[in-house]
């Protein structure tokens, strides 16, 4: 094999004895094999591993990768009578959230880039990058992972390939897309495939013993829109090493959406089907750690109504010939927040991660078995904590991370969609924006048509999460929930979004609402009661959709009559219900001055469309009267 001639000589790190196979790709013939064959030898001789072990997707060779890692100590394997299949990974206390200060998108044009990104040019960041990569695989093994985002060979997919020298993200990789040789037939017959590279910059030299986990302190994350690729350095957590889920699947889709006309959103996607049976499709984009997943599994609260699950995180969504716009969830597997997942919020996670789910920086029962703050009511007596010491309830700190998270395979779950990972997709009927907003923003917003609803989803702004380093809680704009994913300029983005509904049959696109779950009263507590009940917000949807019931008109979009909302069987005090709705035009037109103040920092890039929503938003403000 030319790989491994060339691995033979380019090694300069310890040798062990492998398998026969680490170390040769697949025997697959096709005219793009020796591209992929010398990217691969070319990142080898870069990186300088002591093996490379071209992933199968083989079962077998799962088992055998988690069966390392455990005896390296890099996982505890959980007690199967309770999470068969099961492990936990403690993560070094410095890596646990996606970096954005550290992410950066190298366009040749900063101006590509945008003001809400950070820019480095090219040949800079190269130059960089192949000094820290030189050499930074050396005593590991360097996994090339062939993925697919979407079914394989679908007409909405996108193929990859990631080398990484971090096991953990190879067994994550394995449960989040669709990894195996069909893959690397696909590539060798010719199709477009991203180049991801990723190392956890933690290079062991002869005799050095690992560590749990590797990283280290110096991170990049580097993305380069022009010539599609992804270079990722010194993290090995969650959306830093899975490198399929925000780096292509956003930031690098979202350019190739950009010139194929089609989207890459940070969205959730279901199927709602009513008491009558009639199904309806629903998008919706909420920032990181703001209920995607949660809404993702929804068990409504009122009889009759059934959600199926097609994704959690990310749709690509896409017009199709019949003016209808189509949508594909192009992972399959779920990456999602444990705190606050539990039998009174998300019962159909707790039933999805029953095995085979790989947890990160949860707590360590101990009968082998897992906790998370939310899990039950009641935090069990004894603990080990996410950094491994001993844990009580009297410790005063959290058990669990605040971003600690489970990876777990979509199929598992108890009600995805039949057929969840079908190439076509699905006709979306709805798309939903949102923030964590304690103020201002109501419960449920209709926009009034396409263009209103790009201003609503350019004007979202969010309450910070643990899902990134940063302040937890401090206010921020966050439009379209992809403020960190967008992968070009932001105003071009919303021109975009713009120029996609333009491709739309006006009475088929979907319609376009604002939601938000986390209005807080004057007291701090949550007004709604989220959850399960944020079903009887879908049902007023719905209705609106099938012109079964009136809104009411306000400045900033179509509001329901209260008397309209199905609240059987639940208690909202009529003044909370009062203060969900309650629009303060003085609180309102602040925001307008503070969306102004964020589109000006695009310049003249900001579509027309939106500055004159914008003026239409003032302009209803001063002149309306009081909602
Ligand atoms: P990412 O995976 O980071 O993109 O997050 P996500 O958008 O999928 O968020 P997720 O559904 O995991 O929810 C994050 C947190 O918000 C959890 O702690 C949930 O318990 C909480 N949450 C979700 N939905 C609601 C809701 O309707 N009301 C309230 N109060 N909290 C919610
Ligand atoms: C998010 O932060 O939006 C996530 C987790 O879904 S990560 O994969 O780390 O981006
Ligand atoms: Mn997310």
């Amino acid at each position: 094999m030319a790989l491994a001639d060339t691995f033979t000589r380019t090694l300069t790190g310890p040798v062990r004895t492998a398998p026969a196979s680490y170390g040769a790709a697949p025997t697959i013939d096709g005219p793009g094999m020796a591209a992929l064959v010398a990217w691969v030898d070319e990142i080898a001789a870069l990186t300088q591993p002591a093996r490379i072990h071209w992933i199968d997707g083989s079962r077998g060779e799962n088992e055998a990768l988690l069966r390392e890692m455990v005896d390296e100590g890099k996982l505890i394997k959980l007690n199967p009578e309770w999470r068969p299949g099961s492990y936990l990974a403690r993560s070094h206390p410095s890596d646990v959230a996606r970096t954005e200060g550290r992410t950066f998108i190298a366009s040749e044009n900063e101006e590509d880039a945008g003001p809400t990104n950070n820019w480095v040019a090219p040949a800079e960041i190269r130059g960089t990058l192949n000094g820290l990569f030189e050499g930074s695989m050396r005593g590991r093994t360097m996994y090339v992972v062939p993925f697919s985002m979407g079914a394989v060979g679908g007409p909405l997919s996108h193929i990859g390939v990631q080398v990484t020298d971090s096991a953990y993200a190879v067994a994550s990789i394995g449960i989040m897309t669709r990894v195996g040789e069909d893959v690397v037939r696909e590539i060798a017959n010719g199709a477009p495939w991203v180049k991801t590279v990723h190392s956890v910059g933690a290079p062991l030299e002869a005799g050095q013993a690992d560590v749990a986990w590797p990283c280290n302190d110096e991170k990049y994350i580097v993305h380069y829109p022009d010539t599609l690729e992804v270079w990722s350095y010194g993290s090995g957590y969650g959306g830093n090493a899975i490198l399929a889920k925000k780096c292509f699947a956003l930031r690098i889709a979202s350019v190739i959406g950009r010139d194929e006309g089609w989207l890459a959103e940070h969205m959730l996607l279901i199927r709602v089907i009513s008491p009558e049976g009639k199904a309806f499709h629903v998008a919706a984009a909420f920032p990181s750690a703001c209920g995607k997943t949660n809404l993702a599994m929804l068990r409504p609260t009122i009889p009759g109504w059934r959600v199926e699950t097609l994704g959690d995180d990310i749709a690509w969504l896409r017009p199709g010939d019949d003016g209808r716009l189509w949508a594909i969830n192009p992972e399959a597997g779920f990456f999602g927040v444990a705190p606050g997942t539990g039998e009174s919020t998300n019962v159909t996670a707790v039933e999805t991660l029953w095995g085979n789910t790989i947890f990160t920086n949860v707590a360590l029962r101990p009968d082998g078995d897992v906790w998370w703050e939310g899990l039950t009511d009641e935090a069990p007596a004894q603990l080990t904590d996410w950094e491994g010491n001993d844990w009580t309830p009297a410790s005063g700190r959290p058990a669990a991370h605040p971003n600690s998270r489970f990876t777990v395979a979509a199929a598992q779950c108890p009600q995805i969609a039949p057929d969840w990972d079908t190439p076509e997709g699905v006709p979306l009927d709805a798309i939903l924006f949102g923030g964590r907003r304690a103020t201002n923003v109501p419960l449920v917003v209709e926009a009034t048509d396409w263009a209103h609803g790009v201003f609503l989803g350019s004007t979202i702004s969010s309450e910070r999460t643990a899902a990134a380093e940063g302040t937890v809680g401090e206010l921020r704009r966050d439009p379209f929930a992809m403020l960190p994913f967008c992968g070009y300029n932001m105003a071009d983005y919303f021109g975009h979004w713009i120029s996609v509904g333009q491709k739309l049959r006006f009475d088929r696109a979907p319609r376009i609402f604002q939601v938000n779950w986390f209005r807080k009263g004057t007291d701090g507590r949550f007004l709604w009661p989220g959850f399960g009940d944020n079903a009887r917000v879908i049902d007023w949807i719905i209705r609106r959709i099938e012109g079964g019931v009136p809104a009411i008109d306000s400045p900033i979009g179509r509001l329901p009559r209260l008397t309209d909302l199905n609240l059987d069987g639940i208690e909202v005090p009529e003044a909370d219900l009062e203060e969900l709705f309650a629009i303060d035009s003085s609180s309102w037109l602040t925001e307008a001055d503070l969306t102004e103040e964020f589109y000006n920092t695009f310049g003249d890039r900001i579509p027309s469309t939106l500055r004159a929503e914008l003026s239409s938003l003032r302009y209803r403000l001063n002149h309306a009267p009081q909602a």
